[in-house]
């Protein structure tokens, strides 16, 4: 089926990040002031959760950051490594190496920046029943440049892709970055994709989300993430659908292709908004037993949907392959995979 699927024709920018993931208690959300279902930027009272969730927790180490989970996940379906290229930075460290070592056996052609100031970033993931809390330390993640991109072996790989993802985390990084990249694939009619992330991203950073924004052919989101949109907008609606209009009507360099809108909502369906026409695909239910974490779960759609987009196929194949690889991610802890994929 892959035979045809050009080597490097996917592009993702991002921030690698190893999980410590655990289950916890209500306590431990509120003794450091985290919502049950959010993903935030870590101040200085979130740094000793780190060391409390592996020291009283029994955290797991997870290959992390959403970027390069999705990436990880579209390698896994397609089975024809070097797809997908990564760009992000690690320290010069141990997690750095596990990332590297990850990313690499799942597929993604990895082009670390490294530096020296920082060590690798690190994720909280507290799990409350079906919920999960991110707190992200980028550390190392943060300190990306868009320098990474000019050198003349980066830009090769930049001209030959056709695809590129950029999450709305990495807004928090190098917006310089994500315009590079938006920019590049308006001139040459590449497809340029983006997620909204996180709530906080809508609310904190407007200014480069809207600079990115023109560019964006696809726009990933969940509800919350909508709907932290919305009101940063200022805008009154709260239907999914209505939100997901507005999105779409929003400025676009590349008039000629009109922008799509997906948004996700947990166990209720996937809305794909376009022009004319707003489509649901059903998400079946799973039982409790059956959830493990839905750490990824968002990466993995957009991973399952990245999969067929760049084969071409249909948006209605995509977005079930997305909500098939986010089912799967949902049943084993955090954003991981194994054996050979059987969507269809
Ligand atoms: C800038 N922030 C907050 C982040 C992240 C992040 N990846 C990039 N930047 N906060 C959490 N994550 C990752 O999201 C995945 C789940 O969707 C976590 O590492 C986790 O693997």
């Amino acid at each position: 089926m892959s035979e045809e699927i050009k080597p490097g024709v996917l592009v993702g920018c991002g921030n690698p990040l190893l999980d410590i993931s655990a289950t916890v208690d209500e306590h431990f959300l509120q003794k450091y002031g985290l919502k049950p279902n959010d993903a935030i930027l870590a101040e200085e009272k979130h740094m000793p959760l780190y060391k409390d969730l592996v020291e009283k927790y029994n955290a797991d180490y997870i290959a992390g950051g959403s970027v390069q989970n999705s990436l990880r996940v579209c390698q896994w379906i397609l089975q024809k490594p070097n797809t997908a290229i990564f760009f992000g930075c690690i320290g010069q460290d141990k997690y750095g190496e596990i990332l590297d070592e990850r990313a690499r056996s799942n597929g993604v052609d990895v082009h670390y920046q490294r530096t020296n100031e920082a060590p690798t970033g690190t994720c909280g993931v507290l799990i409350t029943g079906t919920h999960r809390s991110l707190c992200a330390n980028l550390a190392a993640a943060n300190h990306f440049t868009i320098d990474h991109l000019l050198t003349p072996d980066k830009q090769k790989l930049i001209d030959n892709a056709e695809f590129f993802y950029i999450s709305g985390f990495f807004l928090t990084v190098s917006p310089p970055s994500i315009q590079h990249i938006a920019q590049h694939a308006h001139k040459h009619k590449r497809t340029f994709l983006m997620n909204l992330s996180a709530p906080f991203l809508s609310q904190f950073f407007t200014e480069p989300l809207m600079a990115a924004l023109p560019y964006v052919d696809i726009l990933f989101g969940n509800e919350l993430e909508a709907e932290a949109f919305a009101a940063a907008q200022g805008w009154e609606e709260k239907d999914m659908k209505e939100i997901g209009k507005k999105m779409l009507a929003l400025p676009k360099q590349n008039a000629d292709r009109t922008r799509i809108v997906v948004l996700t909502q947990g166990h209720l369906p996937v809305l794909l908004i376009q022009e004319h026409t707003i489509e649901e695909f059903p998400v079946e239910r799973l039982e409790p037993d059956e959830i493990v974490d839905t750490n990824g779960a968002g990466d993995a759609f957009v991973g399952g949907f990245l999969a067929q987009y760049i084969q071409k196929k249909s948006l209605g194949v995509c977005i079930r392959s997305g909500i098939w690889a986010a089912r799967q991610i949902i049943k084993r802890s955090g954003c991981t995979f194994e054996g050979t994929p059987d969507f269809n």
